[in-house]
């Protein structure tokens, strides 16, 4: 009984795999976790260490593909957006030994700044994408994707969802598959983007779009099964086709169906749907990408039905219950939610230094007035909310220290960047040298409790580095101060804030406090 994440973290594990690379993100954390915790996975010694973001994953996993080996890159969706350069190059330079790259979407945003939907990358760099529909099919599919990945030469995308990677199913293991050998690039240059070989590569990725359709078709991951009931033909993408089916007593729906789990579509299994029905349901996660398309194909007449037609909820996630009412069915919900899991605003835990550095900052700032702390995303975001209310931004990672400085520039006094440890060597070190570099009046706040708390307690790459490492980008140590946020140094903590609000230059104070969550957790395991 394996998680949708475990059944991937399996199947590239049997498939072959010399290296998973990953950044944590919720829904994706678990694929990397259960690698790190497998027997067989230790025995073999594969490559199992969070990378510090999803570029240096990503490119770690092409460089392991470089070198002739199999590899797993994990991520969420956004952090597809910090990846997307190599990601992009890679689909022209291709792999040598098999690369899937998993990237698991949020739609409903449970724990995300937005709903983007990752199909999209597959269609931007014109290589396959596969879109489980279960368990079973993410163990198979992260498995198969390996096999079609040195076929095509290409990365694979394997597309999931919270949904899916959050539910547990039986899954039935395959014979593995055995590690590549160390071998180079057939053609030397392969991995060399000088333009007179990009324009080559991007050629020759064109060239190959036609067997990526063929091999579509020969997977059977789409597959067209016929209905009794002409009115209505449905078209259902990954693990839609579940939200369907437990419409129906017995899991058989009396409409055509056709399943999509590869892209990309051969059009001819959109043809035949359309030929054996008259209209059309589209039920996919994310964003209307399939409705879009096949609403190009048979706009004129065919009436087709969707997130985009307002059959569906334009955001959001599916559920058996939005499926209902877009086939005009009564919804009967036998259970209700119990009170006691009836929605509770998220808080930091009682005891977490970031409350006590939050209620320092406040008092330290009470004259300044709001709207000037750049915050940035980690347990510490929850500072926006009651009683803190003490940050007033939140957008990507690293935004906090690079946002501070571009309100610094325009006037804004003082501009503070609040930032934990992991965030901070994600991608805030480099907009620090930004601030660094043009001497920016801003004060960085990193609150190192030696852990990525939010996303389950991993390690953080920086932990014992930070001063280090920001003495090295230049910061005048005289204004690097170190503190521990306690409620008994409050007093400390506001006098340090402001005297550093003062200074005319580039700012760090680190509040460090291990997160009493981890704390405790590692306690637990010794016992
Ligand atoms: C690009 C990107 N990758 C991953 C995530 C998921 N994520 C949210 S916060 C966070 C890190 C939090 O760690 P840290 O900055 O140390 O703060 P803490 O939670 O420990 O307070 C991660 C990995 C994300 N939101 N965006
Ligand atoms: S998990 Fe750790 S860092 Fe997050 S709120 Fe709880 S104590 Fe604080």
């Amino acid at each position: 009984m394996l998680l949708g994440a475990e059944a991937i973290a399996l199947g590239a594990l049997d498939g072959g795999i010399s290296g998973v690379y990953a950044y944590p993100g919720t829904p994706s954390t678990e694929i990397t976790e259960y690698l790190q915790q497998n027997r067989e996975a230790i025995e073999r010694n594969i490559h199992r260490t969070w990378s510090v973001n999803e570029k240096t994953a990503y490119e770690a996993a092409l460089g392991m593909s470089y070198a002739g080996k199999k590899s797993l890159v994990c991520m969420k969706h956004v952090g597809l957006n910090v990846a997307a350069d190599p990601f992009m190059n890679s689909c022209i330079t291709g792999v040598n030994g098999g690369l899937v790259l998993a990237v698991a979407d949020d739609p409903s945003m449970h724990s995300s700044q937005n709903e983007q939907d990752s199909r999209f990358y597959g269609k931007f760099g014109m290589v396959p994408v596969l879109e489980p529909s279960g368990q079973q099919e993410a163990y198979d599919m992260t498995f198969d994707g390996l096999q079609l990945s040195e076929e095509l030469k290409l990365p694979v995308i394997l597309r999931i969802t919270t949904r899916l990677s959050h539910s547990r199913s039986g899954v039935v293991r395959r014979s593995p598959r055995k590690e590549n050998r160390l071998t180079l690039p057939a053609i030397p240059g392969q991995f060399l983007l000088l333009p007179a070989f990009a324009r080559k590569y991007y050629q020759q990725l064109l060239d190959k779009q036609e067997s990526m359709i063929r091999i579509s078709r020969e997977t059977g991951w789409n597959s067209f099964r016929e209905g009794t009931d002409d009115s209505l033909g449905i078209i259902c993408c990954g693990i839609a086709v579940n939200y369907l089916l437990e419409n129906f007593p017995g899991g058989v729906a009396p409409f055509p169906v056709l399943k999509i789990s590869q892209y990309p579509i051969p059009p001819e299994l959109l043809i035949r749907l359309e030929a054996s029905c008259r209209e059309i349901l589209v039920l996919e996660e994310g964003f209307p990408m399939v409705e879009e398309m096949v609403t190009d194909l048979f706009g004129r007449g065919k009436k087709v039905h969707g997130r985009l037609s307002g059959a569906l909820p334009r955001a959001g996630e599916l559920n058996p219950d939005h499926v209902a009412v877009a086939l005009g069915r009564e919804i009967v919900s036998p259970y209700s939610v119990p009170p006691v899991v009836a929605g509770r605003p998220p808080a930091l835990c009682q005891g977490c230094g970031h409350q006590d550095l939050f209620n320092a900052l406040n008092t330290a700032l009470e004259e300044v007035g709001p709207g000037k702390v750049f915050s940035d995303i980690g347990c510490y975001t929850l500072g926006a909310l009651a009683p803190f209310h003490a940050i007033d931004t939140c957008v990507d990672m690293g935004a906090s220290v690079t946002m501070a400085k571009g309100a610094a520039d325009a006037g804004l006094k003082p501009s503070f960047a609040v930032i934990g440890d992991s965030t901070f060597t994600h991608s805030g070190m480099t907009g620090l040298l930004d601030c660094v570099h043009e001497k920016s009046p801003v004060t960085v706040i990193i609150l190192d409790n030696d852990a990525v708390a939010m996303t389950g307690g991993q390690d953080s790459a920086g932990s014992g580095r930070l001063e280090a490492i920001c003495t090295g980008i230049g910061v005048d140590p005289a204004h690097l101060r170190v503190v521990v946020p306690l409620k008994r140094n409050h007093t400390e903590m506001v006098r340090m804030i402001r005297e550093e609000m003062e200074y005319d230059g580039v700012s760090v104070i680190i509040a460090r406090r291990p997160c009493i969550q981890k704390l405790a957790r590692e306690k637990k395991n010794k016992v």
